[in-house]
């Protein structure tokens, strides 16, 4: 699915974030930046050790705010980690932190210069925050983001399965 917005294209796919080449992926880190599973395993093996050499001189993330590194050996010129909330019952501020994580992102990446721009579904795996609430924080976070600043031409949602492509899919189409 794809749209357009304020010169922006908003694109949601299934696929592998660390087969992207847009200039900057985001991984959804914990706030050590200390790597881990899903995702950030992922784009840590992809990436190679520069990305954890950089991580490590950072020191840490505190979670709804986002750091940059180098895309080491990715396709993508950098990783953007952002720290997403660990859910607990929607009721501990997880949608504003949540948003922040999404925000923080891109107010990064266009201070920075990027123009294109991967997500994956910040905080769904481990972190247990329902796919359908999250696409809506999500989604909501990035639209109003992109009509409030130019700069940006794409930002992609690469999507792991059929159902998050889905789900994330049918909370575009109520939004727009
Ligand atoms: N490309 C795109 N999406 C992916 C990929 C991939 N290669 N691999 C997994 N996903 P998670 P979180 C999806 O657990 O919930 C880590 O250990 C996955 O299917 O990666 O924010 C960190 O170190 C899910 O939809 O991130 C933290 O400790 C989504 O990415 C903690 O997990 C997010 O799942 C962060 O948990």
């Amino acid at each position: 699915m794809r749209l357009e917005i304020n010169g922006c294209a908003i694109e949601l796919i299934r696929g592998d974030i660390t087969l992207e080449a847009t200039g900057a992926i985001v991984n959804a880190a914990n706030s050590r930046l200390a790597g881990g599973g899903g995702v950030d395993g992922a784009i840590h093996r992809v990436g190679g050790p520069a990305i954890m050499d950089e991580c490590r001189k950072i020191g840490g993330c505190p979670t709804g705010s986002a750091v940059i590194t180098t895309g080491g050996n990715l396709k993508a010129g950098y990783v953007i980690h952002t720290v997403g909330p660990v859910y607990r019952d929607g009721a501990h501020n997880e949608p504003t932190l949540l948003a922040n994580a999404y925000r923080e992102s891109l107010s990064l990446a266009l201070s920075k210069g990027i123009k294109t721009i991967s997500f994956p579904s910040i905080s769904t795996g481990t972190y247990g925050y329902p796919a359908k609430a999250a696409s809506e924080v999500a989604l909501k976070t990035i639209l109003a983001f992109v009509k409030a600043h130019t700069g940006l031409t794409l930002v992609r949602f690469v999507l792991f399965s059929d159902a998050d492509l889905k789900t994330y899919s049918g909370t575009l189409l109520r939004l727009v």
